[in-house]
């Protein structure tokens, strides 16, 4: 009696987490990680000009944006060549770019483009010919339909919506739809409820949205609680720019993982640094603290991201090239005992929305661990690890691969 109804509660509690489930953005970092020094170059100067931001989609193509020749180059995994996915020129059509700074991407494999000299952003679908407007697109101003020289973006791939660091208004905008933009905080100046040219943002979307933005020209990062009058410095001293890692200088770009570390790009002294919230000071991860060209090196990078295991990918602009710095994890082998591989789920269900496992755990799972933007891996209690494939239409093939490891336990 009392098997069977804890059988029916687990099988209840599984259904719930899996029908409450969201994509998760944050990147799931083992504690262990530590980066290597020196990165490897995946594309080199030969390939590029001025190359700002890089964003890694399905499948882990690489799209770098080559702002120095007006385009947007693909490539898939371990090739250096590429393919050109926008072949644009300077200018204000549709099939153009301006002045283009930051790069995302949705799960349908659009990619949008941050136009800074456009004052807008584009959304290109797998043709790459012609971009929609999705957000800015009038005059620069600072009207809430109005962007200035915006230099940092984060979409929400769950919401679609379009959060922008607008650099010019010193402030913080989101586009819910692309009609207006809705002002969220900021304007020009140094107390806690300001930035100065602020290029970049990161946001927590398993944490309600709490935002973290680069406050560039203050040398500090900021962060805001859904909902705050004011941010709180977490990074660096407001003014204050330095080599020390107490400081940051021209923080450009942040990224943060599940273990409530903030990555912070330092544009002044080509550097990574992870700073655990609540810390006064930083470790450094990448780079010399002085800008340069050796391979430890960076020089003026702007952007940069994770690829699917947890590397460093950097465009690192003035060098005209885009670094990895492979990420270790000391006990791999260790976690991965097990592993079964749903493959091609896709005609198993009608569901169209893809979704993958938060990082909240349960008593059911030890952990969960995105692996890329189509596995996650599950570790349940019972030691048991499996990778399952989520691409399309997942929650039917967790619910029965779930059922069945609990009617096996029970
Ligand atoms: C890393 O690069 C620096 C600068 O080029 C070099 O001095 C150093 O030996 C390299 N380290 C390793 C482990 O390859
Ligand atoms: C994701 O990772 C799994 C193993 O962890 C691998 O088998 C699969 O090919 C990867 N998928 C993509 C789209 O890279
Ligand atoms: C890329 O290269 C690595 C090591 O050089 C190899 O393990 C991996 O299978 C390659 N991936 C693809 C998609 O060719
Ligand atoms: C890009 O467009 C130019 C004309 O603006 C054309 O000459 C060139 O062949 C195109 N390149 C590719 C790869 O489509
Ligand atoms: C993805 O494509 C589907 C089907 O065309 C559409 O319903 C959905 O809104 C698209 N989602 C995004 C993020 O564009
Ligand atoms: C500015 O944006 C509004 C919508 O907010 C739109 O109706 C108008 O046409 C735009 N103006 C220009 C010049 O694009
Ligand atoms: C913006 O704020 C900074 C810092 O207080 C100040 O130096 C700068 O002059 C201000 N810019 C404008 C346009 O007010
Ligand atoms: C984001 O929020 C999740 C859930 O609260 C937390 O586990 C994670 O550490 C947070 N990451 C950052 C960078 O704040
Ligand atoms: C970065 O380097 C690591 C180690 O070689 C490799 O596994 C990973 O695929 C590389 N990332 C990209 C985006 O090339
Ligand atoms: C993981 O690595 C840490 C040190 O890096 C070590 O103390 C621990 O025993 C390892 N765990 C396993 C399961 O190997
Ligand atoms: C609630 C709160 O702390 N408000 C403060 C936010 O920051 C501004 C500018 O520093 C202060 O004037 C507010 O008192």
């Amino acid at each position: 009696m009392m098997n069977s109804y804890m059988k029916q509660l687990h099988l209840a509690i599984i259904y719930l987490i899996l029908f409450s489930i969201e994509k998760c953005l944050t990147l799931n970092i083992c504690p262990t990680a530590i980066w290597q020094n020196n990165a490897t170059t995946i594309v080199d100067s030969t390939n590029l000009n001025s190359p700002r931001d890089v964003f890694i989609g399905q499948n882990n193509i690489m799209y770098v944006i080559d702002t120095g020749n007006y385009c947007v180059k693909r490539f898939s995994p371990n090739s250096t060549i590429g393919t050109i996915f926008i072949n644009g020129t300077n200018g204000p059509l549709f099939n153009q770019l301006s002045y283009f700074s930051a790069v995302s991407g949705d799960l349908n494999g659009s990619i949008y483009i941050l136009d800074r000299g456009n004052t807008r952003v584009t959304k290109w679908t797998s043709d790459g010919i012609n971009g929609i407007v999705v957000a800015g697109g009038n005059v620069t101003g600072n009207a809430a339909n109005q962007l200035n020289y915006p230099s940092g973006i984060f979409l929400d791939v769950n919401t679609l919506f379009i959060w922008i660091a607008d650099t010019g208004n010193s402030r913080i905008v989101r586009w819910e739809s692309p009609s207006t933009g809705i002002i969220v905080c900021g304007s020009n100046g140094t107390d806690s409820n300001q930035f100065f040219k602020p290029f970049g943002l990161f946001v927590n979307t398993s944490d309600s949205n709490t935002f973290y933005v680069a406050d560039t020209y203050n040398h500090r990062v900021q962060m805001w609680l859904s909902g705050a009058n004011n941010g709180t410095t977490i990074a660096g001293r407001t003014g204050i720019s330095g080599s020390d890692l107490s400081l940051l200088y021209y923080p450009t770009s942040i990224l943060g993982d599940t273990n409530r570390n903030i990555y912070i790009l330092n544009f002044g002294t080509g550097s990574i640094v992870k700073w655990a919230i609540g810390s006064t000071s930083g470790v450094l991860i990448v780079g010399t603290l002085s800008i340069g060209v050796s391979s430890n090196q960076l020089y003026n990078p702007y952007n940069f991201k994770f690829d699917s295991i947890g590397s460093f990918i950097v465009a690192d602009t003035s060098n005209n090239r885009i670094q990895n710095f492979s990420i270790v994890c000391t006990n791999i082998t260790s976690t991965t005992r097990q592993t079964t591989v749903i493959n091609n789920p896709t005609s198993s269900s009608s569901i169209t929305s893809r979704t993958s496992i938060s990082t909240s755990t349960t008593h059911f799972f030890s952990s969960v661990k995105i692996s890329n933007s189509s596995t996650i891996i599950l570790r349940t209690t019972t030691e048991r690890v499996s990778s399952i494939s989520i691409d399309y239409g997942p929650r039917l093939l967790l619910i029965i691969f779930c059922s069945i490891i609990i009617l096996m336990n029970n």
